[in-house]
């Protein structure tokens, strides 16, 4: 079945702010270099690279009342939330290239309020190896790469609760999430708590990708806009060792190139982040280009059905 797509506008956010160590402020260019908007373009989609969204510097500082870098990171993800507005606005694709996954707050914030504005179903597929469901409270870090589910499902600070202009953004019946392999001990009881639909690699194990994937799409149709947003340490570090915090017993290569085809087949994609590419521990941008072929299975390409 060939498919169309609508255009595609890709942009950098080379900050770091929300995570503790440093490096993913050079993923943009990490991906560029892999060359995603070549291969993008290649599957015959129009494509632009609107270059990076500008914020303020790393301070490096600790962390102050359970956040770290709070006002930095509001200040970056309001770039997010008006570059990715804008696009979904001339009916374009949103691809953020991050960065760390604190910018999700700002992407999915876009996406939440102009489902809101259009009247269509919003479903998050979250491909991480964390719930990334933290709170000030019971943060073991302060980074708020850590809180993004939480903040968009209204638990968080104010300005990053209230962003898409309706609190809470989603909720968490609008979530799925996928590779899920560390969660700390307070958020454990948080995502049980707010009923968060997890596909942890034990339900992955025992299931297998297909059902998994089948159970995280159910309910996907032409009236929904599908947002992924995809932290690449949901991948076995062994295959993608270029990312900060990385858990061993992630998800394989055939599983990923799965999830992609899959997403792919409904041909709901309306927007997608890759996150936590970190070049400084990366082996010559393998995890970048790693990136790179999932999003090329993500738009379409498959090995035997027509493009
Ligand atoms: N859950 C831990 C670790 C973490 C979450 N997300 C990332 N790391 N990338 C935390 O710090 O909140
Ligand atoms: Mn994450
Ligand atoms: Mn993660």
């Amino acid at each position: 079945m060939s498919r169309s797509y609508p255009p595609v506008s890709v942009f950098g956010v080379p900050t770091d702010i929300g995570a503790s160590r440093r490096g993913v402020s050079m993923g943009p260019e990490a991906l560029r270099v892999a060359g995603l908007v070549e291969a993008i373009a290649d599957r015959g989609i129009d494509v632009r690279d609107l270059g990076d969204v500008h914020g303020p510097r790393n301070p490096t500082s600790p962390p102050v009342d359970g956040y770290r870098h709070l006002e930095e990171v509001v200040a970056w993800n309001r770039a997010v939330f008006e570059m990715s507005t804008r696009e979904l606005q001339a009916g374009r694709m949103p691809i953020l290239l991050g960065g760390d996954h604190c910018l999700g707050i700002g992407s999915i914030a876009a996406v939440a309020a102009h489902c809101r504005a259009t009247g269509k179903k919003l479903r998050v597929l979250w491909l991480d190896a964390h719930a990334d469901f933290n709170t000030r409270e019971i943060t073991p870090s302060g980074n708020i790469h850590g809180m993004p589910v939480a903040c968009l499902c209204g638990l968080g600070p104010e300005p990053l609760t209230t962003m898409a202009g309706h609190v809470p953004a989603i909720t968490p019946d609008q979530v799925r999430q996928i590779g899920i392999r560390s969660v700390d001990p307070g958020e454990k009881k948080l995502v049980q708590e707010h009923g968060l639909d997890i596909y942890d690699m034990r339900y992955i194990d025992e299931v297998g990708m297909r059902r998994a994937m089948e159970e995280a799409l159910e309910g996907v149709d032409a009236d929904t806009h599908l947002h992924v947003s995809f932290d690449v340490d949901m991948l076995d570090p062994s295959i993608a060792p270029g990312t900060g915090t990385r858990v061993p017993g992630g998800i394989n290569y055939r599983e990923a190139q799965l999830i992609m085809e899959m997403v792919a087949d409904t041909g709901c994609m309306g927007s997608l982040d890759l996150v936590e590419v970190n070049p400084a521990l990366d082996k010559r941008n393998a995890t970048a280009r790693l990136a790179v072929d999932l999003v090329e299975s993500l738009f379409g390409k498959s090995t035997l059905m027509r493009d």
